[in-house]
């Protein structure tokens, strides 16, 4: 089970690289990446999923406009005095709670899931790519080397309460539209005992009250837990 997340874990970051421009195969491996998904896209369509796949699209097309605006770094992984820089931009990869939590990835490629905070020492010295949200000349990471790290903390994240609407296909939570992983939730959000796409999991939660938080984008919501539950 473990493998097969990292496996899941692995491909949504390639996505992400691959419309981040970060993949440095460049922008035609990018466009063929983007050309597969909506290929994926359209045959899930036809059979007859239109509704639920429509409003996924919509939510797809609101996180890649908001992951094109992310920052690219590119240099060596310097450490001064405690703080990490890579070409004179100081990053920020979490605070001490988050630095001690188990990496999702091997970062450092040394085999082995340390604490971040390992992780980034492991990686001193090298050449990175890193990815985020620049905000007064600090760089909120998001992506070290293509691999998916964390929400950059700088943007607009959001928690609210209410109860779950479904207006024509798509969550609303007191007026905000919610964006949606597609695919399939990795947990029973709705408690119903099946795991079942995300959509479908949602549905089953439908008028009754919620709490959700993810990154505020234009009055719009890309859901990061729904009752205390991750929903990427
Ligand atoms: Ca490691
Ligand atoms: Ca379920």
């Amino acid at each position: 089970m473990a493998i097969a997340l990292v496996a899941i874990i692995g491909m949504v970051a390639l996505v992400e690289a691959g419309i981040n421009g970060i993949d440095a195969s460049g922008g035609d491996d990018a466009a063929g990446k983007m050309a597969k998904w909506r290929h994926m896209l359209g045959r899930l369509m036809a059979r007859g999923h239109g509704r639920g796949m429509q409003m996924q699209q919509h939510a797809w097309q609101h996180v890649a406009r908001h992951m094109l605006e992310i920052t690219r770094v590119e240099g060596t992984l310097e450490n001064v005095n405690g703080i990490y820089y890579v070409n004179n931009t100081s990053l920020y990869f979490g605070d001490d709670a988050f630095l001690n939590m188990l990496a999702r990835s091997d970062y450092d490629g040394d085999g082995v899931y340390e604490q971040i905070w390992e992780e980034l020492e492991g990686l001193e010295g090298s050449h990175v790519v890193v990815n985020g949200m620049l905000n007064n000349g600090t760089l909120y990471v998001s992506h070290i080397n293509g691999i998916w790290f964390r929400v950059p903390r700088d943007v607009d994240v959001v928690t609210i309460e209410g109860t779950l609407e479904n207006i024509n296909g798509s969550f609303y939570v007191n007026g905000y539209e919610l964006g949606i992983k597609r695919g399939y939730s990795r947990s029973d959000i709705d408690g119903d005992g099946l795991l079942e796409r995300m959509y479908e999991e949602f549905a089953g939660l439908e008028g009754s009250d919620v709490t959700v938080d993810g990154v505020m984008h234009d009055g719009w919501i890309m859901v990061m837990h729904i009752n205390g539950i991750w929903a990427r």
